[in-house]
């Protein structure tokens, strides 16, 4: 068994449809796509710049040829395969003029026997691609037209759904040989498909299927995992062995902040009569998984439980990191997914308008120990059960419910994402006049699969989903739930109204870093409108959200620099507020999973991390909400509460010291309060009435403390708040790798952000959103690729609070 890897010396040049470059080859990438390469060759802008995206729109329009020629030598093999991992999409795939096959599908791998076509010698090999639209448009005239969230035809090809533009993303319709593509010789017989399957109690349990050349041998399959071996014979004839072996008392695999991430090798060989003829590595864990969807008093439950322990999902909702996939290497999503983590992030959703992502990414997630959720790639839209689709649909899953099944991270498959909820609410039933739109995939293909495949790892059928098809699929009281009106239509403070089972969406928008915007737009004056900026801002009505999701809190911004900082801040509050309420509800609700962690390009979006990687102050928010022991002060019924939220292992004991000051700093009443909170629980306690209502509501703060940490309330929105002008002093120090910041607070300081970024896109800074009262100090360290100047360091727009803004406006 050989593979050798077919990367090199490929071209690209337009076949057909409406080419707006001329016919000559352009070098090309493999893996990659044809935007990235036209871009490499100068012969297109950065579509990710300005409104670049326009203008590159007849690229989906057009017919691509992918060509590269090699040479072979023939290997004694008695067969050999052409193995595409990846082909984005519809193709026609060709060796020395022989036809190979053809392909509709960019979520799937295709195998082709290439024994015959292959020569001695000098080989050409070519990837024909159909334009996506005239396939998807094609379809959609066949098939009927079906209802979907966006104008464009992404329902009617298996293809990346948010390639063709969402509310967060450029409509960049790619075509190309976006995964691996090479040959692989054997003889005799080959490992099809492998699927392992490990238990908590140490039970492994191997599916194999083979490809054969000739039936007649008999075959051995050896099976290595810890230490133990077991061996299978496959008696002529058969193209199929399960093995199966136990582990004494195998170290589990544990999600982060619940325990460590043992992983263990697991070896599969094949051999015939005359030695090894095939053999591959996976790495496993040993964990149960299972969701708790008991009824209960209030509805029903939507509980993670691994390894018999319910966990509650400090989560985030993952996009496609680039529009264009192959881009993303093992380095890129290891920086995402550390930033996942540092964030406090337990669990993260792989969304249904992007992809299955890279055994990278998984492999990452198994080590990291973040929880995967993942959708089958279906979104907001109707789908078609006629054509080509379900033979496709079921071909793609078997691929990847196979690819990712050893994957210990991965504890969900869920079958799409608000397609339930578009048939129930968004219209799509009279539109639809009885035509299809992929129920038969969630309820029946997809469960079906994931049960024969799979059968360890729970499937849910869609999210929003209530757990039965006669209910509303948002029912917050049982499943999974979308909170979406509040970003859309209310203040954030109605997220305090919601009390959903599981939150499996829930976003406030925010405009990307200063670096990243600047880097996105040539825009030379910046206004949240100007036109280069506003085309980055691809939500409905989004800068007018954003505009009424300041008004509760602060006064209108009048430069530019101020909407940007207050937006982010707002942003950071909304999403502080709904994690910490989701938080306090557990057990009832055993999920906060936020929209969104990360973006694909430079825009205004949901996302914490911006699409150039940088953080935005809602990252660093997160990691205070979605800390393991964490102190919040929550209005309820009768008053304001203390919720302690301890999700560790340990009892929690807390001494707290609850204070109301006045804004400058005296303490107006006092008390403490001491609360145990068991592990993995909540424990709350009243706020006494002297602490819970102040004099002057405007000018006063409570404070709860207990050692490393502590909870605000404040009494009055920001702007209507007698905040002080601001006045600090900072002290620089040189340390390695750039500078520590100590900032001490003569008055009350609200918010303080630094945005190194402004200065030099490379700098980082370890702390946003700190609030300080009169006396204290926070330490900042700011990490840069040069020197800064101290001056602009410590000054606005650099160095922000939001007593910069609010002292200068009279309240309203
Ligand atoms: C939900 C998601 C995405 C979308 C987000 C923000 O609908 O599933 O489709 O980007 O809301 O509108």
């Amino acid at each position: 068994m050989t593979y050798r890897a077919l990367d090199r010396a490929w071209t690209l040049r337009p076949i057909g449809g409406e080419p707006h470059i001329g016919p000559d080859p352009v070098p090309a990438t493999v893996p990659g796509c044809v935007h990235t390469d036209l871009l490499a060759a100068g012969l297109i802008p950065d579509p990710y710049l300005d409104d670049n995206e326009l203008r590159l729109r007849w690229i989906g329009r057009t017919d691509w040829a992918y060509e590269t020629t090699f040479d072979w030598t023939p290997d004694g093999a008695a067969r050999t395969d052409l193995e595409c991992a990846g082909l984005d999409t519809v193709a026609t795939v060709e060796l020395n003029g022989v036809v190979l096959g053809e392909t509709a599908n960019m979520h799937r791998s295709y195998r082709f026997d290439v024994t015959g076509a292959l020569r001695p010698g000098a080989n050409r090999l070519v990837a024909r691609f159909a334009a996506p639209y005239a396939y998807a448009e094609r379809l959609r005239d066949e098939l009927g037209d079906r209802p979907s969230s966006y104008p464009e035809p992404y329902n009617f090809i298996r293809k990346m759904a948010c390639n063709f533009g969402w509310d967060w993303g450029p409509t960049l319709v790619t075509a190309g040989i976006w995964r691996p593509i090479g040959l692989r010789s054997w003889s005799t017989a080959r490992l099809a498909a492998v699927r392992p399957q490990a238990g908590a109690d140490g039970s492994v349990i191997v599916h194999t299927t083979l490809d054969r050349i000739s039936p007649a041998e008999e075959l051995t399959l050896t099976v290595c995992v810890a230490g133990r071996t077991t061996t299978a014979v496959i008696p002529a004839g058969q193209n199929a062995a399960t093995v199966e072996l136990k582990v004494d008392a195998p170290a589990l695999w544990w999600p982060r902040g619940h325990g460590d991430q043992p992983l263990y090798d697991l070896d599969v060989s094949l051999a015939g009569p005359g030695g090894t003829l095939d053999g591959l590595r996976r790495r496993i864990g040993f964990r149960d998984i299972r969701v708790d969807t008991a009824a209960d008093e209030r509805g029903s439950a939507f509980t993670l439980v691994v390894n018999g322990v319910p966990v509650f999902a400090h989560g985030a909702n993952w996009i496609p990191d680039d529009c264009f996939p192959a881009r993303v290497d093992r380095d890129r999503y290891a920086v995402r997914l550390r930033q996942a983590c540092e964030a406090g992030l337990n669990l993260v959703r792989i969304w249904g308008g992007g992809i299955y992502e890279s055994d990278d990414f998984y492999d990452l997630c198994d080590e990291l120990g973040l929880l995967v959720w993942q959708d089958f790639p279906f979104a907001c839209a109707a789908y078609p059960e006629e054509g080509p689709f379900p033979a496709e649909i079921e071909a793609e899953a078997r691929d990847n419910i196979t690819r990712l099944a050893p994957h210990p991270s991965l504890v969900l498959w869920c079958g799409n994402n608000e397609n339930l909820w578009g048939f129930s609410d968004w219209g799509w039933q009279e539109r639809l006049a009885g035509r299809t739109w992929g129920a038969g995939y969630y309820f029946d293909l997809l469960p079906r699969l994931v049960a024969e495949l799979d059968p360890a790892r729970p499937y849910w059928p869609g999210s929003p989903y209530s757990g039965d098809r006669e209910s509303h699929p948002d029912d917050l009281g049982h499943g999974t739930a979308h909170i979406w009106d509040v970003w859309n239509e209310r203040d954030y403070a109605a997220y305090r109204e919601k009390a959903p089972r599981f939150a499996a969406e829930f976003g406030f928008q925010g405009p990307a870093t200063y670096a990243t915007l600047r880097r996105g737009s040539t825009e030379e004056e910046l206004t949240p409108d100007a036109p280069l900026l506003l085309h980055h801002q691809k939500a409905d009505d989004g800068n007018g959200k954003l505009a009424r999701g300041l008004e509760p809190y602060f006064p209108k911004p009048d430069t530019f620099d101020d909407w940007h900082y207050l937006t982010q801040v707002n942003q950071a509050r909304a999403i502080t507020l709904g994690v910490e309420h989701f938080r306090s509800l557990w057990p009832v609700c055993a999920g906060s999973v936020v929209w969104q962690l990360n973006d694909c390009w430079p825009v205004t979006s949901w996302a914490a991390v911006d699409g150039d990687g940088r953080r935005k102050p809602l990252w660093y928010a997160l990691r205070r909400a979605y800390a393991d022991r964490l102190l919040t002060v929550q209005p309820r019924a009768d008053g304001l509460v203390l919720a302690a939220i301890n999700d560790t292992d340990l009892a929690w004991d807390v001494p707290a010291r609850a204070v109301r000051h006045s804004f400058t700093g005296p303490e107006l009443a006092a008390t403490r309060l001491r609360l145990t909170v068991p592990p993995r629980q909540v424990g709350t306690v009243p706020i006494p009435a002297a602490l819970s209502s102040a004099a002057d509501p405007t000018a006063e703060l409570l404070t709860v403390s207990t050692a490393g940490t502590r909870a605000l309330w404040f009494f009055a929105p920001d702007k209507d708040q007698a905040l002080p002008a601001p006045d600090f002093a900072t002290a620089l120090r040189p340390v390695d790798g750039g500078v520590e910041i100590t900032l001490t607070a003569r008055v009350l300081l609200r918010d303080i952000c630094l945005f190194a970024d402004r200065l030099d896109p490379a700098a980082e800074v370890d702390d946003m959103l700190v609030t300080l009262l009169p006396g204290e100090s926070a330490r900042l360290i700011v990490r840069s690729s040069r020197p800064l100047d101290p001056v602009a360091l410590t000054a606005p727009p650099v160095l922000r609070t939001v007593n910069d803004i609010v002292h200068r406006t009279p309240a309203t």
